[in-house]
């Protein structure tokens, strides 16, 4: 059997990524393995690959495939390189989906306590050697007592839910099914109906993957519609926010702050008007960040490559139908 991996974009060199492709190495072992650094490498190693690995395949390198049967790709959500051609093939497709649920959620608690805690305006005042505590004493809140509203109550958005109630919040938020009572959280709409959290929401969190359902999500409407003063978090995908109405919405004070992942174009570019609003805190597509990475990705990797090798049904396999 042979397997391609095609190092780029996301899964270009780093020491995370080198340790996932050695155990990756090690896994496959017996098998024919080739690592391609560029489209043109992977062009030619493609046409009799039965496996790849990848973050992202383009059109030209599908097209080449004459044996493909299954691609591993290296993220959670592959919205980012989905085309008819690839959904209307048999090729089984599996993503990371799950492997952030920890850590991502963790994010979004570090940043809901550094909007209220206004820990952007202290990094920036220490940058100016300034000890001024006037505005971070006027302007500094608690999460307890306030409420969060999770736009996606999956694994990340579950897990955000059950540490926000370690800090005294309310919790509601939005299922796609809506299947039974869900732990930690006080109140569920269907996915149809988020627009009943905005006016809830002290801090609207967005955790869903994006879809044609979820593209364009939070638009001026729904953005008039969140609680006056409170905040958006995304760690989801940019596309779902306009970033114009949410720019007027946070110099107008319409809302109190943001804390952005993702954006409409990554990387954000210089000239973005984002960087400069002083309430939105940027991280730059790191939500998912940490050293156990390569591990629980190789986890995922091995489970899946033990389920093809015996025919057996494999997990995290995106559903053409659901779009994840
Ligand atoms: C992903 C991500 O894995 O955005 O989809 O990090």
């Amino acid at each position: 059997m042979k397997f391609v991996v095609w190092k780029a974009y996301h899964l270009e060199s780093s020491e995370i990524v080198d340790r996932y492709l050695a155990i990756v190495r090690e896994l496959v072992s017996g098998h024919q393995y080739v690592i391609c650094d560029d489209e043109e490498d992977v062009k030619r190693e493609v046409v009799d690959a039965d496996v790849m690995l990848c973050w992202k395949i383009t059109p030209e390198v599908f097209a080449r495939a004459q044996k493909l049967r299954w691609i591993q790709f290296g993220s959670a959500g592959i919205d980012h390189t989905v085309f008819p051609e690839l959904l209307n093939s048999h090729v089984i497709l599996t993503t990371l989906a799950g492997i952030h649920r920890v850590v991502v959620a963790e994010h979004v608690l570090a940043l809901m306590l550094a909007l209220a805690r206004r820990l952007n305006l202290a990094a920036s005042l220490q940058l100016q050697h300034n000890y001024d505590r006037a505005e971070i004493a006027a302007t500094a809140d608690v999460l307890a007592g306030k409420t969060v509203g999770i736009i996606g109550l999956g694994r990340i958005g579950l897990n955000i839910a059950r540490l926000a109630k370690a800090f005294e919040m309310t919790v509601v938020g939005t299922k796609r099914v809506l299947d039974g009572e869900l732990p930690n959280v006080d109140q569920v709409y269907g996915a149809g109906d988020y627009r009943r959290i905005l006016p809830l929401s002290d801090f609207l969190v967005l955790a869903v993957p994006l879809t044609a359902e979820t593209h364009a999500l939070i638009g001026r409407k729904e953005i008039e519609m969140m609680k006056p003063h409170s905040c958006l978090i995304n760690v989801a995908r940019g596309a779902m926010v306009d970033h114009d109405a949410l720019a007027d919405a946070l110099k107008s004070g319409k809302l109190r702050g943001a804390a952005l992942d993702v954006f409409p174009q990554e990387p954000l570019p210089s000239n973005s008007p984002i960087w400069d609003l002083p309430n939105v805190i940027i991280t730059p597509h790191a939500a998912a960040s940490h050293p156990g990475y390569a591990e629980s990705a190789a986890y995922i990797f091995k489970k899946n490559l033990t389920a093809f090798l015996r025919g057996e049904p494999m997990t995290n396999v995106y559903d053409r139908s659901r779009g994840y």
